[in-house]
């Protein structure tokens, strides 16, 4: 007897852990990761798509641990040559990653869409649940910083968050489509939760509740809704939200995030270093995700509590 569907909202390398912690104490069935793809852009003429990769990757137990993105067992003669040949290595694309996104370029020339190109690429890598774009029309995070709007992966890794943010903007969200499967899951009657991982609130979950349909086919659907907050002890375990949260002017604790998801939440994971006066359920857990047992124990923590919640 199944449990019920999970749909887990994921961003860069904080959801992909959670992710996998999920993918680990669920049966297969019983997870949909819906991933960001707001990061998405175009580079040296190929579609890359960092946070299905990452989470495709990790969920394959191919992922890079030093980086967190990327593959393990990584060469770099691909951009060792191209920065040889005076081309743009800022952006670091391995060799067998590139394979990746020179065959998803090919098919999406062909015709083909992401989800279609995604869930086959999972199941070439051994990648279980299903894992799909919250989209399949274009949508582009794009960066205000102190020299105007550039878009996310320059902010992200050229200029490695350098700019300070004053604002964010989604390109291509309002006219884009949400993924069908993913609207048709949160309508079905058999969902268990909807977990919002512990990404960057701003820049990997945002981006998927401004897609025009996904954000209200959260809010109707029947399961409780859960976040992890990011926050660890009034710090960002990973990458740029501390820093993005004070330069938009937000005090960086969990209650910030908390109150930026707003209404949309019915329960609350936090740690016991960053507790607050939160409007929303709460539970406290450890949420620091160091070791594989770390990613089990916060999946099945994040699963009891939105039982309780029902
Ligand atoms: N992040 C970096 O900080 N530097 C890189 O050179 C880099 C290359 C890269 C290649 C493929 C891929 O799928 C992801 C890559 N990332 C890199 C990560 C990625 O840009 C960010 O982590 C996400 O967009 C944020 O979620």
């Amino acid at each position: 007897m199944s449990d019920g569907l999970v749909i887990a909202l994921s961003g860069g390398v904080g959801g992909a852990k959670l992710a996998l912690g999920l993918s680990r104490v669920l049966p297969p069935a019983e997870l949909l990761v819906v991933a960001n793809t707001g990061d998405d852009f175009e580079h040296l003429g190929l579609s890359i798509c960092p946070d299905i990769d990452t989470l495709t990757y990790v969920l394959a137990g191919l992922d890079n641990p030093a980086t967190g993105w990327g593959r393990r067992d990584e060469t770099w003669s691909f951009m060792e040559t191209i920065a040889t040949l005076g081309g743009e290595d800022w952006f670091r694309l391995g060799d067998r990653d590139l394979a990746l996104h020179v065959e998803r370029t090919r098919r999406l020339g062909a015709g083909q869409t992401l989800s279609q190109i995604t869930t086959d690429m999972c199941r070439r890598l051994g990648v279980r649940p299903r894992v799909l774009p919250m989209s399949d029309d274009r949508v582009r995070t794009r960066v205000r910083g102190d020299a105007g709007w550039i878009d996310f992966q320059d902010y992200f890794v050229r200029q490695q968050c350098r700019p300070v943010v004053q604002a964010l903007a989604f390109d291509g969200a309002a006219a884009a489509r949400p993924q069908p499967e993913v609207v048709a899951a949160l309508g079905g009657g058999d969902v268990r939760a909807v977990v919002i991982c512990p990404s960057n609130p701003f820049i990997s979950i945002d981006p998927i509740l401004a897609v025009p349909g996904l954000r209200a086919a959260i809010e109707t659907c029947s399961a409780p809704v859960v976040a992890i907050s990011p926050i660890v002890g009034g710090r960002a375990v990973k990458g740029p939200t501390a820093k993005m949260m004070q330069e938009l002017g937000l005090p960086v604790n969990s209650a910030t995030v908390a109150g930026h998801y707003g209404d949309l939440l019915d329960g609350y994971v936090v740690d016991a270093t960053d507790v607050q006066d939160i409007r929303t359920e709460l539970h406290i857990a450890p949420t620091l995700m160091t070791t594989l047992e770390d990613r089990d124990a916060l999946a099945r923590t994040v699963l009891d509590f939105a039982d309780r919640l029902k």
